[in-house]
């Protein structure tokens, strides 16, 4: 029997518009397949990679709960890795070849993740800022119309609010501090704040993507839009423990509801996803590094699984 292709894609198309979640066995243009792919493995590797920054932190947290907190939150991140790996899998691509592709340079990572980590604050910063941005981002995506993703956004997004609430309770604490500390916090929120608003992607009028994966309802809303969400939250949390954010144009409009904020440096956001931030070359040789040093256990893990499966089979 003939495929009609084009009735395919109307019924695809109908299916989207009526909220019906796409499952791995339905049907699907290959483009739609092929953006999921590129986005979603991306995902997964900024949750991975994002482990590095903090991870700098884990021997020097100034206090044993600190450290737990902390260790358990990149343990988290992990997790988040792995859920999105698997649920991209179910698109017809192995882990090692999305993680091939990361590791070569080929696959993307979020912009945010080659910012260095400098002071204990910007553990602080990191968990508002970076896991706030994130939230905003994947509530979203916790809706969109891959079943295989939201579903694994749902349980990312809880454990991400917690997150958000230790970066906070980090710096709220600090700013009850000394000067010293004020400062420290301060100093993680100027270097920390424009990165995170690049981490939801170009404006919209320079977004390639963003047309079809709204058309199909990956996602549900632009990246200037959820941007602004994001700082419409994030101000005022800022004031409430005397942080400033460093925008001189930051302003509140009682008209529109929204705050009327600066201009991104769209330079550097370009120049960071080109490779070119200041520790893109750090994380490639870390993400590198570990993956070598990895080797041994996944063979281990293989050889034991492979003995399991025999010693049942006897
Ligand atoms: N960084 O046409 P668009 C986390 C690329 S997880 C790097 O607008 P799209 C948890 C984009 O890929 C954070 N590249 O693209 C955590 C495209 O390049 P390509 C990660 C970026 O896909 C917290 C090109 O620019 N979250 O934080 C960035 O429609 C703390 C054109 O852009 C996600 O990945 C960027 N910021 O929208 C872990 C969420 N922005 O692929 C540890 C899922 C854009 O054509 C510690 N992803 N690009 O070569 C998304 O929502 C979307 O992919 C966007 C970009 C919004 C990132």
């Amino acid at each position: 029997m003939e495929v009609n292709i084009e009735q395919l894609e109307k019924d695809f198309q109908a299916k989207i518009d009526a909220g019906i979640s796409i499952e791995p066995k339905d049907w699907m243009p290959e483009r739609y397949r092929h953006q999921l792919i590129r986005m979603m493995s991306q995902h997964a590797h900024s949750e991975v990679v994002g482990m590095l920054p903090e991870g700098n932190w884990i021997t020097r947290a100034p206090s044993l709960m600190r450290k737990m907190v902390l260790l358990a939150k990149v343990q988290d991140e992990a997790g988040h890795g792995l859920y999105i790996y698997s649920a991209t899998e179910t698109l017809g691509i192995s882990r090692d070849e999305m993680i091939n592709q990361l590791l070569t340079g080929k696959a993307k990572y979020s912009s945010i993740f080659n910012y260095p980590t400098l002071n204990w604050a910007d553990m602080g910063a990191i968990g508002w800022l970076v896991d706030g941005a994130a939230i905003v981002n994947q509530t979203a995506l916790a809706k969109c119309s891959f079943g295989p993703y939201a579903r694994a956004m749902l349980r990312i997004c809880k454990e991400e609010n917690f997150h958000q609430k230790q970066g906070y309770q980090i710096l709220a604490n600090m700013m009850q501090g000394t000067e010293a500390q004020k400062q420290m916090v301060q100093d993680a929120v100027n270097r920390f704040w424009w990165p995170s608003l690049m981490m939801f992607g170009p404006s919209d009028k320079n977004s390639p993507n963003s047309d079809e994966l709204m058309r199909w309802k990956v996602k549900l809303y632009s990246n200037d839009d959820l941007r602004q969400r994001f700082i419409d939250r994030t101000v005022p949390q800022a004031e409430a423990i005397g942080i400033k954010i460093p925008d001189d144009k930051l302003k509140w409009n009682e008209k529109t509801r929204h705050y009327e904020w600066g201009e991104i440096n769209w330079d550097e956001f370009y120049a960071v996803i080109g490779g070119n931030g200041p520790c893109n070359r750090l994380r490639m040789k870390q993400r590198n590094d570990a993956h070598k040093n990895g080797q041994w256990v996944r063979e281990a893990a293989i050889a034991f699984a492979e003995k399991r499966k025999k010693n049942k089979a006897a």
